[in-house]
């Protein structure tokens, strides 16, 4: 640390030096970016909300107040009334959380003390965390033929030590949607927890199902699914960090539960102590300014580019691996190698992201990625085919 205090104007040149080696999503090249630019209001909320503190709710009252607000907001498109969850800081920690309260309540209930969880080999690797912290062991399900969880090997790899199976509705790599009413089925059947990662997909799908595109029920009217998470900084337009957990029982916040004596509340659930309400005021306000209609019309302007951009890749020649669900489109060049594709593009200034399963260049058409941008990448793509 500097001895002497700096004037404030050297400072703010000093970071704005280092803010300017980062890239900006309105340049328009970052192609595998689930986040996006938070919309100017949320931020002026959040700003308004940095100093509260949620991790002791007594002394921030009116901050929790807002907090259980979002998460009633979240269950009415997630088909829930009385939801139980938190405002965290992302797809991660909503996981982890998920994941704890599957392990302790089957700890409590049916005494497993070395559990296993089932995901689909397509899962975010946010679960191999939980897994090792939480001390459980993975068993991977395989995919099917089109890249989805095949429910007969999820079937086939429940055992008495599973605590609980996770499906994607919004997958990291291809955008896809698991066959989730039948997985919540097997799960109900078994009498074992059900989680559903919605972290991508959760703030796009209800409002694409509403307007009449075919994809699977994902939510909680299907009786078998115990959690959902839904990352309001993916396509919720909050700024970062914002994550989402939501559980059907209020049990499931109770098996987590810590004694906190001297706080203002007698225990806490949630992995962190001290977090942000900023995220849950910001969150609040974004979901407020843009209601139903705003998000409707934000995916529906998305998917059309999405549409567009598949269509013209095929024009040129490109080979899609699979045809779009949500926002994401993964494609190869019929003869060039996967990463040498994505060396040229990195050549040419685009920030490209590839799909590891199968391997594959992606692009994440979210909100920044406008169609100009789309056209660009098509031109180059074109240059190089
Ligand atoms: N679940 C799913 C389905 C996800 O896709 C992700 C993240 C998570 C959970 C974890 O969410 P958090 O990163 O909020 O903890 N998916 C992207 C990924 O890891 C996130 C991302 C965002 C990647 C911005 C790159 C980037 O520039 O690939």
């Amino acid at each position: 640390m500097d001895e002497k205090p700096i004037d404030k104007e050297d400072i703010l040149k000093e970071l704005e030096e280092f803010h300017k080696l980062d890239h900006d999503y309105s340049d328009g090249r970052i192609l595998g970016s689930m986040c996006t630019e938070a919309h100017p209001f949320s931020k002026e909320v959040y700003c308004n909300f940095l100093d509260t503190n949620l991790g002791d709710p007594g002394l921030f009252e009116g901050t929790k107040i807002i907090e259980d607000k979002v998460i009633e907001s979240i269950g009415e498109f997630l088909s829930i009334k009385k939801p139980y969850g938190h405002i965290v800081t992302g797809g991660t920690e909503a996981n982890i959380m998920a994941i704890r309260a599957a392990r302790n309540h089957a700890r409590k209930y049916k005494g497993i003390v070395d559990g296993e969880i089932i995901i689909p080999s397509s899962a975010h690797f946010s679960f191999k965390k939980a897994a090792d912290m939480l001390n459980l062991k993975i068993v991977e399900a395989n995919l099917d033929d089109n890249y989805k969880t095949d429910v007969d090997s999820v079937k086939n790899l429940i055992s008495d030590k599973t605590v609980a199976i996770v499906a994607i509705a919004g997958t990291t790599e291809l955008g896809l949607v698991d066959p989730i009413g039948e997985i919540s089925k097997i799960a109900l059947d078994n009498n074992i927890y059900f989680h559903v990662d919605a972290a991508f997909g959760g703030f796009s799908i209800p409002f694409l199902r509403e307007m009449g595109h075919e994809l699977p029920v994902f939510d909680f009217s299907l009786p078998g699914v115990c959690s959902i998470t839904v990352d309001p900084h993916k396509m919720g337009l909050a700024p970062i960090p914002a994550g989402g957990i939501l559980f059907r029982e209020k049990e499931y916040l109770d098996v987590m539960a810590i004694d906190s004596p001297y706080l203002t509340v007698k225990t806490q659930s949630t992995i962190v102590g001290t977090r942000l309400g900023a995220s849950s005021a910001a969150t609040y306000a974004i979901m407020k300014y843009y209601g139903k209609k705003g998000y409707c019309n934000l995916i529906k302007n998305i998917m059309e580019n999405t549409k567009f951009f598949k269509e013209n890749l095929e024009k040129i020649g490109y080979d899609v691996i699979c045809e779009p669900e949500l926002n994401i489109v993964a494609f190869n060049h019929p003869d060039m190698k996967t990463n040498e594709l994505a060396d040229k593009l990195e050549n040419l200034g685009w920030k490209v992201s590839v799909a590891k399963c199968p391997v594959a260049i992606r692009v994440v058409l979210m909100n920044h990625l406008k169609l100009n941008h789309l056209k660009e990448l098509l031109e180059d793509l074109k240059e190089i085919y």
